[in-house]
């Protein structure tokens, strides 16, 4: 039985009140493309089709690992951020899927925490292991690094980490295992750089050998911190070695957040893709590094850029093209609701403006070298506005037409101040 967080009066209450303006806006926006031969419905039932994950971890204040600044009503539990991303997706009606991080998430029945989530309206995405932290009462610390360690015995208990967070997913319904390790250096010299990394594709090697047949690891890279030396899996290069070794149910992730500045990533997308070993995506933005800030709101034309590409390779599938997509932010002054409701909107709309990009004019163009108008071809498409789109899929979903104003019109966040505990101080997530 599905008991959802909002009544549907109120989401039916709040289009009422913005029907008009969006059909409106749809019929111009209809009229205007088929001028260009798009029909927007088309496109419209596309957009409908996509999805993008919720972090449990983004559910509550992320912080720096200076401080956090906790709000009230803010969850501190799975139950608690179940519900949370419940909200998103009874708004958005595009992340139907939590991805959950372990032990941070830890119950004792997880048959039940499938069936909460499904009363929620919400299913479980890929896992996430956490070796880069150590927990209470734990046998070894990983202050040596995990995977990679030079102890054999933590290199053992970040396998066996691992091979937990498998057969928890299992349980849940996932399908992926995120391995995201904080391994690394911080003086030259402080590892051997080559031996790390046998370490830890010997220990990755194991974990591998766990996955059922239609599971994925997916690696995810990052190029520093934890450590600011070197870490192991640096880049999408170290990456993609790793996942061919690994074999062919290993893939790459790609975290936006995670690369050196400046580097072009929808070109690394692009190559990933090529070699059949693209296999998700981490939205966040970012200015100077790990930054997650909300998707798009530092570099929104980086994000259409990513996703024409990831338009390409779905015209152009490689080795069952499935990448997962989850949003990894860091809610630091802003309600997570909110940043979660409006990234998935401009995660949406990217998607939305590569699907009106002319891919015949732009091949055409590129093929005879005619780069201004392979440029206009793109540069068309990125200044449309989607908005009524994408607000349109939601409201015949059932979602709210303006996210925001239906979610502040709940008053779910003071509601859930009267009720949740108070979260306590401290450092957050980095
Ligand atoms: C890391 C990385 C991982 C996430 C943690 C919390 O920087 O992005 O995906 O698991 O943060
Ligand atoms: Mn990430
Ligand atoms: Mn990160």
């Amino acid at each position: 039985m599905q008991s959802l967080p909002l009544s549907a009066d109120l989401i039916a209450d709040a289009n009422a009140r913005a029907a008009e303006a969006l059909a409106e806006d749809y019929e111009a926006l209809g009229r205007k493309l088929s001028r260009s031969g798009i029909s927007i419905d088309i496109i419209k039932d596309r957009v409908a089709g996509f999805s993008v994950a919720v972090p449990s971890w983004g559910a509550g204040r992320g912080g720096t690992r200076f401080a956090k600044f906790p709000i009230a009503g803010e969850p501190t539990n799975i139950h608690e951020k179940l519900e949370d991303c419940a909200v998103i997706q009874q708004l958005s009606r595009v992340t139907p899927r939590v991805s959950p991080h372990f032990p941070w998430d830890k119950v004792s029945d997880y048959a039940a925490l499938r069936e909460e989530a499904a009363s929620l309206g919400l299913g479980f995405d890929a896992v996430n292991s956490n070796t880069f932290q150590d927990q209470p009462g734990q046998a070894h610390s990983y202050n040596t690094g995990s995977l990679s360690s030079t102890i054999e015995a933590t290199r053992l208990q970040a396998v066996e980490h691992n091979i937990e967070c498998i057969e928890i997913g299992k349980q849940l319904g996932s399908r992926d295992l995120t391995v995201w390790v904080g391994d690394g250096t911080n003086f030259p010299g402080q590892q051997d750089l080559g031996r790390s990394l046998d370490r830890y594709l010997d220990a990755a090697a194991q974990v591998y050998a766990a996955l059922p047949d239609d599971w994925r690891m997916l690696l995810e890279h990052k190029m520093f911190e934890p450590a600011f030396y070197s870490t192991v899996i640096s880049d999408w290069g170290s990456s993609i070695l790793a996942a061919q070794e690994l074999g062919p149910k290993a893939k790459c992730l790609v975290d936006l957040g995670h690369h050196a500045p400046n580097v072009n990533i929808e070109q690394i997308v692009a190559r990933l893709h090529r070699f059949g070993k693209l296999g998700g995506f981490h939205f966040n933005d970012s200015k100077y590094g790990d930054d997650d800030l909300d998707s798009g709101s530092i570099n929104p034309h980086q994000l259409f850029l990513v996703f024409n590409e990831l338009v390409e390779a779905e015209l152009n599938p490689r080795d069952g093209f499935d990448p997962a997509y989850m949003i990894d932010q860091s809610h630091n002054v802003t309600d997570p609701i909110e940043s979660m409701l409006s990234s998935a909107e401009a995660i949406t709309q990217c998607y939305a403006k590569a699907l009106l990009v002319d891919r015949a004019a732009l091949h055409a163009a590129q093929q005879a070298n005619d780069t201004m108008i392979a440029f206009q071809a793109l540069r068309r498409a990125y200044t449309i506005d989607v908005s009524p789109i994408v607000a349109k899929a939601r409201e015949d979903a059932g979602g709210a037409i303006d996210v925001l104003a239906a979610y502040r019109t709940s008053q779910w966040r003071n509601r859930k101040a009267q009720k949740r505990k108070t979260v306590g101080l401290g450092a957050g997530i980095v």
